[in-house]
């Protein structure tokens, strides 16, 4: 177990904290052009703490909405609020209103905090909200010229900060939803900094030499333990990009020797193919993958040309971070690797026994940091004497490792056989041509459901008659035949939440 005070505030132990180590003069954070060490980082945000006191009379316990893209402002702005007792919501930029409403609603959020960028839709829903009190707005690019900067520059640099207990909640991560409805699930201050202790310390082994950057948002939890609590807990630095698209994560990686990534397959794909014209990603000692599943071929590739192994990894918002992952020195293609350190899983069968070794069961983890809704009548649905009965079917065979097999609403049952929709996309995408893809059970009258394969194609190539037996034949060739998707729908982009989810069950209804 981790062992951490009864009294506990995660922010301080990130900044003030970090400071009294002796990381002052280290960078902590780069973004829209600027470095800020430690001793900067934790000046600005005490600053900020006690405008949200002081200024906006923010008490312990409220819940406090923050709105932006990634950017070292967003990440002082989270770190002020929770060392004012706060609770914070982190929210993506492109949640519209209605969205806003929902999550303003359901965690009664009493202040938000908001690149002035972004105001509007946030502004439209303080009209009409019961809830929200003050939307008072930042300087997302750091030049201090927003009123939450003006009134920061008034004050002291040092806050005392709220004596909050490592139970206490300080973070509420609504579920991205791939589904439809979201969720809100609740986290303490301890939970904060277990998933760098645990996940962090033993699977990434980060050191206070790493440099940090990705492109999962802030707002989601993979992005904010990526890209702020893990480097922070160990003295390292974030670089944090506004538009995180490949080609930008190729440049600054590149330009200031990064070593940790965090992303996605599709990302990585672009960054294999950018290699082979001459890009320069050697500084990276750990590429890690969540997310989406992580195609055997990407893997194979990334370790044939960088020499390392890439780092597949499941987590969950209900978990915080990552609790299953592929080691340095133990990891396999098309395998999520072991429980990390504190958790347990196991694969249940229908009936919510444990499925035998090499059959494929609904995921269930028990740990450290979860799971607990807000206020949600779903939780006696998802959690069942402490284990987090999760969305994805997994198979554990004889060895203990954990093989992803689908979500539970991307398996197809077609004419009596069960099959794996991204098995399919994997050998879908083990083809040259295919850049992307996401596979559906249609329904059909004949077979119950057939398998449907939506395919973006790559640059220069053509969908035709000829290109669709082609790939049916390349499947047929690659995992068992009755899997081959029998329809093959051509399209430019696939539906994805902000956080690079393919969102399948908006293809069903096409
Ligand atoms: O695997 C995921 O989707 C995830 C969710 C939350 C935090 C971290 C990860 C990797």
């Amino acid at each position: 177990g981790y062992d951490y005070p009864e009294q506990l505030n995660a922010a301080v132990e990130l900044t003030d904290a970090m400071v009294a180590k002796g990381f002052g003069d280290h960078t902590a954070l780069i973004g829209n052009g600027r470095r800020r060490t430690y001793k900067e980082l934790t000046d600005w945000t005490n600053r900020l703490a006690h405008v949200l006191v002081e200024d906006l009379g923010v008490q312990p316990g409220n819940r406090i909405l923050i709105r932006s893209a990634n950017n070292p402002a967003m990440v002082a702005c989270w770190l002020a609020a929770t060392k004012a007792g706060a609770v914070v919501v982190n929210t993506m930029p492109m949640l519209r209103a209605g969205e806003l409403a929902k999550i303003i609603d359901k965690a009664e959020i009493s202040h938000a905090l908001c690149d002035t960028r972004l105001m509007e839709e946030l502004v439209a829903c303080a009209k009409t909200s019961a809830h929200l009190k003050s939307v008072v707005g930042f300087d997302g690019t750091s030049n201090h010229d927003a009123e939450l900067d003006r009134l920061a520059l008034e004050k002291p640099v040092r806050f005392e900060a709220v004596a909050t207990g490592r139970d206490d909640v300080a973070l509420l991560g609504f579920t991205s939803g791939t589904t439809g409805s979201p969720k809100a699930t609740m986290h303490f201050h301890r939970d904060l900094l277990m998933i760098a202790d645990g996940y962090a310390a033993e699977v990434l082994q980060v050191t206070p030499e790493d440099i940090f950057v990705g492109s999962p948002p802030l707002a989601f939890t993979f992005g904010l333990g990526g890209l702020a609590i893990f480097p922070l807990r160990f003295g390292a630095a974030a670089t944090l990009l506004e538009n995180a698209s490949p080609p930008n994560l190729i440049e600054i990686i590149e330009t200031y020797k990064a070593t940790v990534c965090f992303t996605a397959p599709t990302a990585y794909r672009v960054m294999l193919r950018a290699m082979e014209e001459g890009a320069d990603l050697s500084s990276l000692r750990a590429a890690v993958s969540a997310g989406e599943t992580l195609p055997a071929p990407v893997y194979d590739e990334w370790i044939a040309q960088t020499g390392k192994p890439m780092l597949d990894g499941i987590g969950a918002t209900e978990m915080l971070h990552i609790f299953i992952s592929n080691r340095f020195d133990d990891h396999r293609p098309a395998c999520t690797g072991k429980p990390v350190k504190g958790y347990r899983v196991r694969v249940l069968d229908n009936d919510g026994n444990e499925a035998p070794r090499g059959a494929v069961g609904r995921l269930a983890v028990k740990g450290p940091t979860g799971c607990r809704y807000l206020a949600d009548a779903r939780q006696g649905e998802y959690v069942k004497d402490g284990w987090n009965i999760t969305g994805d079917s997994f198979v554990m065979d004889v060895d203990g490792y954990l093989h992803f097999a689908a979500r539970n609403d991307d398996m197809i049952v077609s004419a009596g056989y069960n099959i794996a929709g991204p098995e399919v996309e994997a050998a879908l995408l083990s083809h040259d041509l295919v850049a992307e893809c996401a596979v559906i059970g249609a329904s059909d009258d004949a077979r119950g459901e057939i398998v449907q394969a939506h395919v973006v194609l790559a640059e220069g190539a053509q969908a035709s008659e000829v290109l669709t037996k082609a790939l049916q034949d390349h499947v047929k060739a690659t995992i068992a035949p009755y899997k081959y998707p029998r329809d093959i729908v051509y399209t430019d982009a696939l539906p994805k939440t902000e956080t690079g989810k393919i969102q399948r069950f908006r293809l069903k209804s096409t």
